[in-house]
């Protein structure tokens, strides 16, 4: 058998040459993509490069086939193939998450959290309704009983982390559509270290009564303590909720383990599958058996057909994870982080919460003078790709933000080690020590236009070539 990294020179070259045949300014796109993302510094915490057998499992004809319903009970037929992909990638989930139940429909995280607000409003409102009212399901409801449960439904409370402290817009956030379904409060960190003050959450707790507690974050640089968040929803009569999107990486590594480890705490855990644990885009949810019946339901509930293509790419990206080297990849972006706050602290850089315990640093850019859109804007500029993010109580709001998103998922999987984390923090402080905030056409104060100092991208663009040389993304993969 030829090498591996020939195999999917030729897969890749063949694939592009079907695709020219037909659109060839799509083949196009995808070889410039490639070129783009080798060339630059990929430092989006929600971001990673999957693996070609990743990749390539999700260009098949699996994507043709209508299967809603779950594994042996289809609304469809023919589904005989689709069930063996679902079952295995549920298998290779709960075996690598410890998990009772695992469901790998979702097709984003945000549809992941959908299918577990609806499981829990189905397991702890509808289904005691419907019991009580000694009906088998919603149909066999009177059009009165109907409006009083649909009114009940629409009437609960839902506690989660604040978008500014590092939440995610599911939790709770009122634009999305979790801070519409649910009477929502938040909780945040503590104003003087930036950290989550867990008495301050169950004081809240108590107060508010939630029936769903979300934890969890997309943006909080530190590690968060599953188990006193259960103890706290069990005070309260809570369901736990946790997403995992963010760090799934480093729970499947083991990176976290104990009262770090969401599974063994949480009632219903959610995740995508292509932030830190480098698989597919995608999502699933893991939970007890408890509610497993109600996450079952999840399509045709609230999701369409699955993505039995994804899916398929899903069962490959957990069996990557379940090998040993991902457990040394997953401690490896941990200490990487650490590398990375470690030289913007070194270099009098400002960071959220004085560092970070996980995959993701927060860089406060208002000491550079600075907004978030500013300071995103100018390291683009010099191949630095990051996203501008909100710091707590951030007074730019969540569009310019004060704030720049740090990860090293990504540039882990190519390789990069402490030195390298080290240069990339001296990279970025040397873009934003040299970038001016510009001015609006009227004069006054711009939080998005900026300059930066003459020959600093291109010098940046050298260093990072340098880098990015040593450690090739998708080594041996030649285009034509
Ligand atoms: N967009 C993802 C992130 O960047 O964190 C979460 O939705």
């Amino acid at each position: 058998m030829a090498d591996l990294n020939s195999l999917t020179s030729s897969a890749y070259n063949q694939a592009l040459e079907v695709i020219a045949s037909v659109e060839p300014r799509i083949a196009a796109a995808t070889k410039a993509e490639l070129a783009d993302q080798r060339s630059s510094l990929k430092l989006i915490a929600s971001e990673n490069y999957a693996s070609p057998a990743v990749l390539l499992t999700m260009g098949t004809w699996f994507s043709d086939k209508y299967a809603e319903g779950t594994v042996g009970h289809r609304f469809y037929a023919g589904c005989q193939n689709v069930d063996t992909v679902e079952s295995l990638a549920a298998e290779h989930a709960r075996e690598l998450f410890g998990a009772e139940y695992a469901y790998v429909q979702p097709h984003s995280g945000i549809d992941a959290n959908l299918v577990a607000f609806w499981s829990i409003l189905a397991h702890r409102i509808e289904g005691p309704w419907l019991q009580a009212a000694e009906k088998k399901n919603v149909n066999e409801l009177t059009d009165e009983d109907w409006e009083k449960l649909r009114r009940e439904l629409g009437n609960q409370r839902l506690l989660g982390m604040s978008l500014d402290a590092g939440g995610h817009l599911t939790h709770g956030f009122r634009p999305n559509i979790s801070g519409k379904m649910f009477h929502q409060q938040q909780y945040g960190t503590d104003p003087a270290t930036g950290l989550l003050d867990y008495d301050a959450v169950a004081a809240k707790a108590r107060e508010f009564k939630p029936l769903v507690l979300v934890a969890g974050y997309s943006a909080y640089p530190r590690r968060v303590n599953f188990a006193t968040m259960r103890e706290i929803a069990d005070e309260v009569g809570a369901t736990l909720m946790v997403d995992m999107a963010h760090f799934s990486g480093l729970v499947a590594g083991k990176v976290f383990t104990g009262d770090e480890d969401p599974v063994p705490h949480a009632h219903i855990v959610t995740s995508t599958t292509h932030k830190s644990l480098r698989g597919p885009r995608g999502g699933f949810v893991l939970a007890t058996e408890e509610y497993a019946p109600s996450v079952d339901r999840g399509c045709p509930m609230v999701l369409g057909g699955p993505l039995s293509h994804v899916m398929a790419a899903k069962a490959v990206a957990f069996a990557e994870a379940r090998q040993e080297s991902f457990r040394a990849y997953a401690q490896k972006v941990a200490d990487n982080a650490q590398s990375l706050a470690d030289g913007f602290l070194k270099r009098d850089a400002t960071l959220v919460t004085g560092g970070t315990d996980n995959h993701l640093v927060l860089l406060d850019v208002s000491s550079f003078g600075l907004t978030g859109r500013q300071a995103e804007s100018a390291l683009l500029d010099a191949g630095v790709v990051t996203n501008r993010n909100s710091v707590p109580a951030d007074t730019n709001g969540a569009w310019y933000t004060s704030g720049i998103r740090l990860g090293t998922p990504a540039l882990t999987t190519r390789g990069f080690g402490h030195d390298e984390f080290d240069s990339v923090a001296e990279l970025i402080v040397h873009v934003l020590s040299n970038t001016e905030p510009g001015t609006t056409k009227a004069g006054g104060p711009s939080k998005a236009s900026y300059s930066l100092a003459e020959g600093v991208a291109d010098k940046v663009k050298g260093a990072s070539a340098e880098m990015l040389d040593k450690h090739p993304l998708y080594p041996g993969l030649d285009l034509a």
